[in-house]
């Protein structure tokens, strides 16, 4: 059986303790590999290692030398791209056809795109007046911040990290990167391309394990990590946060989002429809960015729900292997159970499912995988579970609406704050929408649209700062600066 280990200070290494864990395919629930967890022994490790590859000779390279490197990183995640899109696809259930197009090709521009970003980047300067005549110059210089903790999640594993990593290496730092436990298999491949394109040994450090009391929770409160930056649950957010007030770490949390998706009557049906669809049913509803809420303007309430009835019914459910199929599987039986109980309470609370609310027959081979049906509900109350709290699964909950003012209160009325969007062909109403709904990010007549240049992050509970283009050198460095009496 295959085994996953971790990559400490250039070199793949099993865990002291001997503790391993199945790594499982959930689209057919075989298991795949033996994943080692970490222990305190192994985060200590790959925090030393990273720290002392903060003084070799990443820290005393020039920008343009570490970023020729960057760029070879991402040639080398291409070259191997199949490798990668298989390892993506057997970890997580999705379909080839997702990830070859997303997760893949993000996680190779990632390091791209940071490093070129670097490259161009001015800081300020200001001239100043002093008693004595002669005065006095100010300028900023960017610093890395250090040793950065990477915490990652299993619902676009390649992409997410490098998201992370991509800018932390472009600015200097060295990582420690602990994937989800579910999806670890591409953040250890990453370490052999690394090693190819020349990063220097203890810069890119993985070590695999769990969340609390284990490999997750040691790397948040070792005290030689200096910044901790987070892809996860809100409540999960919420504990890494208190594990980094001690040592005033700073944190970056992107975190859980229950997105409003509000389609106006004048908008372009056929662009919402499918707009709405990739929505709520890409990667099977487990984008952080994904609809869940559905605001529909009343008159053309009906046509929408049946025709992304029809658009539901339409996916093709399949194996990662199978062209045709665009629906995968959900991550796991753990998840599927939490997903499943979401479908339960909406029966329950007397939803009319408009399709879906189930598990799909599957053939025999993919009987054991972590399959659900796309769904679509309607009718239930405002106040109910299945509206206001994070599925992550594929489903979304429709509800019309009469005026702009309600469906602007209605998409505002939780405590999140992470996506929304808005369908409408009058770009008037377009702005003055996008502009009052309580979210980090608008889209406007699409969804999932990235400019990796624009700020990324979510607004209340939904996460803490911004990263995306020249927002991530904020967290990713100290800006310092320099004041000299002349
Ligand atoms: P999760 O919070 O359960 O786990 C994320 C990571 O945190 C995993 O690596 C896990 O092992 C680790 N972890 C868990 N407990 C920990 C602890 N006590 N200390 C340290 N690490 C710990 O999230 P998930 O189920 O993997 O991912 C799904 C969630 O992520 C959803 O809520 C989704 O909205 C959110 N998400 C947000 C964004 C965003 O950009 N805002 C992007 C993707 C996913
Ligand atoms: O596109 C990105 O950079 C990004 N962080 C996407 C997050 C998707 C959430 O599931």
């Amino acid at each position: 059986m295959k085994e996953i280990k971790h990559f400490i200070n250039g070199e793949y290494v099993g865990s002291a303790s001997g503790k391993l864990f199945d790594n499982v395919n959930p689209a057919n629930g075989q298991v795949i590999a033996r994943i080692h967890e970490a222990g305190e022994t192994e985060v200590d490790a790959a925090v030393k290692a990273a720290r002392a590859a903060l003084k070799g000779p990443w820290g005393k390279m020039t920008v343009a030398e570490r970023t020729e490197i960057l760029h070879r990183v991402a040639d080398g995640i291409t070259a191997r791209f199949d490798e990668f899109l298989e390892a993506e696809c057997l970890d997580t259930g999705k379909p080839k056809s997702l990830a070859s197009h997303i997760d893949i090709p993000r996680g190779a521009a990632n390091f791209k795109v940071f490093a070129d970003l670097i490259k161009n980047v001015a800081t300020e300067a200001f001239e100043m007046a002093t008693p004595d005549g002669a005065g006095a110059l100010n300028y900023g210089v960017r610093r890395p911040k250090g040793v950065i903790g990477v915490i990652s999640p299993w619902n676009l594993p390649l992409l997410l990290m490098t998201w992370k990593v991509g800018p932390a290496l472009a600015c200097g730092n060295t990582v420690v990167v602990k994937p989800s436990e579910e999806t670890p298999t591409t953040t250890a491949l990453l370490g052999e391309v690394m090693n190819a394109a020349g990063v220097p040994a203890g810069v890119y450090n993985v070590v695999h394990g769990f969340g609390g009391n284990s490999a997750g929770a040691f790397l948040t409160a070792h005290p030689d990590v200096d910044a901790i930056t987070f892809t996860g649950e809100t409540g999960t957010g919420e504990t890494i946060m208190r594990a980094a007030a001690k040592g005033v770490r700073q944190v970056s949390l992107e975190l859980g989002g229950k997105n409003a998706g509000i389609v106006f009557a004048d908008c372009d049906m056929d662009k919402a429809i499918e707009g709405t669809l990739r929505s709520a049913f890409a990667n099977c509803g487990q984008v952080c960015l994904g609809t869940e809420r559905v605001y529909v303007e009343r008159p053309i309430f009906d046509e929408f729900v049946a025709r992304l009835k029809a658009g539901a019914e339409a996916l093709k459910i399949g194996e990662p292997n199978d062209p045709s199929a665009n629906f995968g599987s959900l991550v796991s039986h753990k998840h599927r159970e939490k997903v499943l109980s979401y479908y339960q309470k909406a029966k329950d609370e007397g939803a009319t499912i408009v399709t879906g609310g189930g598990v799909p027959e599957m053939s025999a081979h993919l009987a054991g995988g972590a399959w659900v049906q796309p769904t679509i509900w309607t009718g239930l109350p405002d106040d109910s579970a299945v509206v206001t709290e994070e599925i992550f699964g594929p489903c979304c909950h429709i509800r019309p609406f009469d005026t702009e003012e309600e469906a602007i209160e209605l998409a505002n009325s939780l405590p999140y704050g992470l996506a929304s969007a808005i369908w409408t062909e009058n770009s008037s109403r377009a702005h003055r929408v996008a502009g009052q709904i309580e979210a980090g990010i608008v889209w406007v007549n699409s969804w999932f649209l990235r400019d990796l240049r624009t700020a990324f992050g979510g607004s209340k509970q939904s996460g803490i700062g911004r990263e995306g283009g020249v927002h991530s050198l904020e967290f990713y460095t100290e800006l310092k600066n320099i004041c000299v009496k002349l």
